[in-house]
């Protein structure tokens, strides 16, 4: 993982997390936010949990270079362009990462009754160790990882402007999950940034 100022690193039996809490100030993360509502095609996606297909419980948008084609819990999207605003964190997340990647999965939990239940990031697209860069803005988040074998889990809290890094062979071995949350109200958007391979 790429060295980074202030990165806490969380080893995982089998996986490899960084976690950067303040890596935007609150006054651009805010400003994101608000360019994010406004920008993003917003829609639901149909997702593949424990093989049913479900209408997701969240608001999602996928962007990224026009060849960028990612199949994701059984269905394949064709990414939209890149907007200004995520123009703009792309060119943030490379001045931090000294990386690009072409494509992003935009998520909105509208409240604490949206949420994403267990599932890894393993598409054969994404290659076998893929780095995941996941940007939180808004509420804060719970994010829940679970060993696929031990069943050991871990719970992280996503701050407003953070950045979660999920490394090495994370995608293999853990599942993560963002439950719903009593009481909140207050939206919050994710930005997972990936890189998809060539077929
Ligand atoms: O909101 C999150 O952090 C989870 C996003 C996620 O795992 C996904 O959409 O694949």
């Amino acid at each position: 993982m790429a060295q980074i100022d202030g990165l806490e690193r969380i080893t995982l039996d089998g996986g490899d997390l960084g976690y950067l809490a303040t890596w935007q100030t609150p006054v651009a993360a805010d400003q994101w936010l608000t360019a994010l509502r406004a920008e993003i095609p917003w829609s639901t996606h149909q997702v593949r949990i424990y093989g049913r297909s479900i209408t997701s419980p969240r608001l999602s948008s996928w962007h990224g270079d026009p060849d960028a084609s990612y199949a994701y819990s059984g269905t394949r999207h064709q990414p939209h362009p890149w907007t200004p605003v995520l123009s703009q964190i792309a060119d943030s997340l490379q001045e931090t990462l000294g990386q690009r990647f072409n494509g992003v999965l935009v998520n909105r939990y509208r409240d604490g009754n949206d949420s994403m239940g267990w599932h890894a990031d393993n598409e054969p697209e994404l290659g076998p160790e893929p780095l995941i860069a996941s940007i939180s803005l808004g509420a804060p988040r719970r994010f829940c990882l679970k060993h696929q074998g031990t069943g050991q889990r871990l719970q992280l809290t996503l701050a407003h402007g953070s950045l979660l890094l999920m490394a090495g062979q994370t995608q293999r071995h853990w599942r993560h999950a963002l439950p719903k949350e009593r009481g909140v109200d207050r939206e919050r958007i994710n930005l997972t940034f990936r890189q998809i391979l060539g077929r």
